[in-house]
């Protein structure tokens, strides 16, 4: 086994791959910026180096400084986790060079996958059904005319260098093109430093599904099921679920056989995820190849019962594979919902301060995966997302249900959370149904007009302020003449607060 390695993050994922290391008795290695000298993965780790000011340019992205600190430190291995410099081949190259072990696939297939135009044709040299499109970058305004022409509208353009939807562009017909295509290009260019683009057929009324995978460096390849992450905004995913609604066995296998088939033509190692669209009538494509451990790859370790991180340490020590494709079940059902630092009664606007106060949900099928404490300061510097909640239960149902009982249970005081955010999604009849066709760049917007208005507050606070008056008014009653009956224990209990003064 590995005897140490360096985890170069923050946050709730170095901490969830810190956690992985420690059951393993590998000694662990923590970097941090200005901003995170008091962060959870700093206190977790068995040493901690500072790599820089808060801004990440000047901190999580020296890989230069990583890779020195994990040489001082007697590393072995480097642990990318998602985000920074996951997906930066420069780095797995500058890791091979510096003799550290890069935990996820080889520079070629990051950088092959890292450009949408490369993975569009391999996946289609591969035999995988690819989101139907251009395999050639788009030259000029006459050239995107004719594309889409070919195509059909509606179109979309996306960026080569993108993925996530950075440097999207939805086209209904010829006179929108020109003006779309620059707009592009101006985006992908600043984002990207590249504005290179292509153009596919805009699908609607679909899905986004995404199959996870585990390779080897002997070539073996297993899917472990898929996850359902239709639930977007700004192409942020907020909640997770495996598995989907719209999988069957029969379509599970084929998804799973197809992605595997996808992992051996590029020679993937590590963990690694293969997005597909799937439309109404459940035909599926390849969107993009995620050459790194994902934000939900939590919702899969609770259905299949494999610990995601831990087989990639394992492989990246050279080991083999666990499992073969048929020990692995799907049990039960996972969601994921995404805690984030945003307002969403504010149209999701981050927030910032100290947490003040913190109190987890806990209980049967909960998991917490979080990078904060009472006392943490999140800043504007990071991700907003602060934890994940992930719940098993035996079916969707439980699931959902736990998952309402586990956000009611999650107090975070000092910042304003998504949690009202789940909390009423959860209770839409087109989640409860599992009808979750994300209608193409419709924000999702629960909470419009959600909360009572002011009259209805005036009218709850009077309500509430009744009702505490005469239940005050008989517990004082019955205290001052004895008449407290056997059901008024809990109000005895808690007399030195309501004792009138
Ligand atoms: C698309 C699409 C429709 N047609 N591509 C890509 C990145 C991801 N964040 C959203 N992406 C989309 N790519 C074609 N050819 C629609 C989306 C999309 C989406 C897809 C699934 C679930 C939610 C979505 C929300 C916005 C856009």
């Amino acid at each position: 086994m590995l005897k140490k390695v360096l985890v170069a993050n923050r946050g709730e994922i170095a901490v969830r791959v810190l956690r992985a290391c420690e059951e393993l008795g590998i000694a662990t290695v923590a970097v941090y910026s200005d901003a995170d000298r008091n962060s959870m993965h700093v206190r977790y780790a068995d040493e901690a180096y500072n790599i820089g000011s808060a801004p990440a340019r000047q901190s999580y992205l020296r890989g230069d400084r990583i890779i020195d600190i994990a040489r001082r430190a007697g590393a072995e291995a480097i642990h990318p986790c998602y985000g920074f410099l996951a997906e930066n081949a420069e780095f797995r190259n500058a890791c091979d060079d510096a003799g550290l072990i890069f935990i996820g696939p080889s520079a070629q297939t990051i950088r092959a996958m890292g450009d949408k135009l490369v993975a569009r044709r391999t996946m289609r040299d591969a035999g995988i059904p690819v989101v139907p499109g251009s395999y050639d970058s788009i030259k000029d305004e006459d050239h995107a005319l004719t594309v889409a022409e070919e195509i059909g509208y509606p179109v979309v353009i996306k960026a080569a260098a993108g993925g996530g939807g950075k440097g999207m562009r939805v086209i209904k017909s010829k006179d929108e093109v020109a003006g779309a295509l620059r707009g592009a290009a101006a985006e992908a260019r600043s984002a990207f430093g590249d504005d290179t683009l292509y153009m596919e057929k805009m699908l609607e009324g679909i899905r986004h599904i995404e199959v996870q995978l585990l390779a080897d460096r002997f070539g073996n390849v297993i899917y472990l099921g898929e996850r359902e992450c239709s639930i977007q905004r700004r192409h942020q995913k907020l909640i997770e679920e495996s598995p989907s609604t719209a999988v069957d066995a029969e379509m599970r296998r084929k998804m799973g056989e197809l992605a595997v088939t996808a992992a051996k033509a590029v020679g993937y190692e590590s963990a690694g995820t293969i997005e597909f669209l799937v439309d109404k009538n459940k035909n599926f494509y390849f969107l993009e190849m995620n050459t790194r451990l994902q934000v939900e790859h939590s919702v899969t370790e609770l259905v299949t019962g494999v610990d995601i991180v831990i087989e990639q340490l394992r492989m990246a020590a050279g080991r083999k594979l666990r499992y073969r494709q048929e020990d692995v079940k799907i049990n039960g059902w996972a969601i994921e919902c995404r805690i984030t630092s945003e307002d969403p009664y504010n149209n999701f606007m981050p927030s910032v301060g100290k947490i003040v106060s913190l109190s987890e949900p806990s209980g049967p099928g909960v998991r917490v995966d979080s990078g904060v404490f009472e006392g943490f300061e999140v800043t504007l510097y990071y991700d907003p997302l602060i934890a994940k909640l992930i719940i098993w239960g035996e079916t969707r149902a439980q699931a959902i249900l736990r998952m309402r009982r586990a956000l009611n249970e999650y107090k975070i005081i000092g910042i304003r959370t998504s949690i009202p955010f789940h909390l009423r999604m959860l209770e839409t009849a087109r989640f409860i149904t599992g009808k979750i066709d994300t209608t193409f760049l419709d924000r999702i917007n629960v909470l419009a007009n959600d909360g009572p208005s002011t009259r209805t507050k005036l009218a709850a606070i009077a309500a509430a302020l009744v009702a505490y008056r005469s239940r005050h008014d008989l517990i004082a009653k019955s205290l001052a003449d004895g008449s407290a009956g056997p059901n008024m224990w809990k109000f005895n209990a808690r007399r030195e607060v309501l004792r009138p003064r």
